[in-house]
């Protein structure tokens, strides 16, 4: 196959930035700190120091963001050109950002090139078509002011844009944190910001952990916008509950993924392939629990065991590769716990390298309550079981406290149209898996949290409404 990609340009930029990533407040870079490391899951190697900030750091990020946000909320136009201009920048640097990503998280670079960067860059494009609308069609909405932005590691640079590019759009400014295992990409946007002319404080980044991230939760933001784990954003809701702040929470999920008998049965073991073992399963979507009719189970499983024995597994930088590596050691071991913890049903393993990699797995004849069917794993591990009636597959698929995303497998239009209002989640798939838009709204029911990003619904969810009332007088002859 082709060589893997090089990372050279990656490691040059790292080093040219002295090999430490910081904060970037008020255009211009902030503390840079060697406080924890972070690697190259892949090799394990030591790729960049990161700053742990602190709360002094995170309040200076927000005084910047305060004081630049009236102005930056005026023009519609211009923040429609600041927009673009950053779309443009990251088309210019698409491979840099699909290299270092690739690196900072494990995930496989075909992944990385083809989905997180083309779809981070289409995020900004959409985003500035709307900047406009707040002075032109929405005269009875306003920015909410300076949003905190908390994201995860499964995703670092796309989801950077679904925070960012909405809250800009809508006339606020920003103070994000990137997880702490992944902030090398968010290092590369702050480049493209000033390069952009993103006038200072519009955007900051302040790096760190869930420490940095509380002292943001507690700062003087009108929003936390918040995507990880459920027990954090349970946390975060229970912090901002007696502020004034908006808040919403893009959490866990378990999602079903619901084969009929008369599926295209070929079509759906491709889609299973995208829906757990796209980014490792490390996909709040993922369509991690199998829901298959009975009368079809034992010919589903042999195709879908055969496809996985095709995986290839290693190399993320590596054009080849299907499956990277796991984001983290700590990440592993808790998926290696959950899968050797669990007594019920059978196990599949395809092989795995030795390092952070963990193998592509089926289990089947699990009950519908074991742990596997009702954590999430976040790995690439598919819990499966089967059903007789549709209604037994909704009884299941609605069995778990989360409601993020569904997909519904049949090439009976009437049948998956009758299932897909009957499922508790915020997203329903038929016949497809994991398809996202900047036009479309994201998120969950239950305790995959609530709010949506991307759609109508991302952009109002930077708005607040405004009532203006005035009398009426004649005019004046
Ligand atoms: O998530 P955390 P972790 C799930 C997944 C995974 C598990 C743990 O099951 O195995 O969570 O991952 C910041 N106040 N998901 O521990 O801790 C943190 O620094 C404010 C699903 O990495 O939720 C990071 O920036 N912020 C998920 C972000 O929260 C805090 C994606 C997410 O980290 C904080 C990731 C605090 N008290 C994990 N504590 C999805 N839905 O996609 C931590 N953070």
């Amino acid at each position: 196959g082709p060589a893997p990609e090089s990372s050279t340009e990656a490691l040059q930029w790292l080093s040219d930035k002295g090999g430490i990533a910081g904060h970037y407040i008020n255009g211009k870079w902030g503390a840079l700190r060697d406080d924890f490391a972070s690697n190259n899951p892949a090799t394990g190697e030591r790729l960049a120091g990161v700053t742990k900030g602190t709360t002094d750091e995170v309040n200076e990020a927000v005084k910047a963001a305060r004081k630049a946000q009236p102005t930056w909320a005026k023009d519609g136009h211009k923040r429609a050109r600041v927009l673009y201009a950053i779309a443009r920048l990251m088309q210019k640097h698409a491979r840099l950002l699909a290299v270092v990503e690739v690196l900072d998280n494990g995930k496989p670079i075909r992944e990385a090139r083809d989905i997180d960067v083309p779809l981070a860059i289409r995020h900004f494009y959409h985003h500035a078509g709307f900047a406009q609308l707040m002075d032109d069609e929405l005269p009875n909405r306003e920015a909410l002011g300076v949003c905190g932005q908390i994201i995860p590691w499964n995703f670092p640079l796309l989801m950077l844009a679904w925070k960012i590019a909405p809250a800009l759009a809508m006339g606020n400014t920003v103070v994000l944190k990137p997880a702490e295992y992944t902030s090398l990409s968010a290092m590369v946007f702050a480049d493209i910001c000033t390069q952009a002319g993103v006038p200072p404080g519009v955007v900051n980044i302040v790096t760190g952990d869930g420490d940095t991230g509380a002292a943001l939760v507690n700062a003087e933001v009108d929003k936390i916008a918040f995507t990880g784990s459920t027990a954090v954003g349970r946390i975060i809701r229970e912090q901002t509950a007696g502020t004034g702040k908006a808040l919403s929470l893009e959490l866990g999920g378990k999602s079903p993924y619901i084969v009929f008998d008369d599926a295209d049965i070929d079509s759906a073991v491709e889609g299973l392939v995208d829906a757990i073992w796209f980014n490792q399963g490390q996909v709040c979507c993922a369509g991690s629990r199998l829901l298959v009719q009975e009368t079809i189970a034992d010919t589903f499983y042999a195709k879908l065991k055969t496809r996985m024995a095709g995986l290839r597994i290693g190399n993320p930088l590596d054009k080849c590769i299907d499956i990277g590596a796991i984001v983290d050691p700590a990440q592993l071991a808790q998926i290696t716990k959950m899968v050797s913890e669990n007594t019920d049903g059978e196990t599949y393993q395809t092989a795995a390298p030795d390092g952070c990699f963990y193998p592509p797995t089926l289990i089947t004849g699990l009950s519908p309550a074991s742990s596997l069917m009702q954590e999430e794993i976040f790995g690439p591990v598919l819990a499966a079981t089967t059903f007789r009636t549709p209604s037994e597959a909704v009884e299941i698929a609605n069995n778990t406290r989360y409601g993020l995303a569904a997909s519904v497998w049949s090439e009976n239009i009437n049948l998956a149209l009758d299932i897909a209002p009957k499922l508790a989640a915020g997203i329903v798939w038929i016949n497809g898996t994991n398809m996202m838009d900047a036009a479309a709204g994201f998120g969950g029911v239950r305790e995959s949290g609530f709010g949506r990003e991307g759609g109508w619904e991302g952009l109002s969810g930077y708005t607040k409404p405004k009532t203006s009332t005035k009398p009426v007088k004649p005019i004046a002859a």
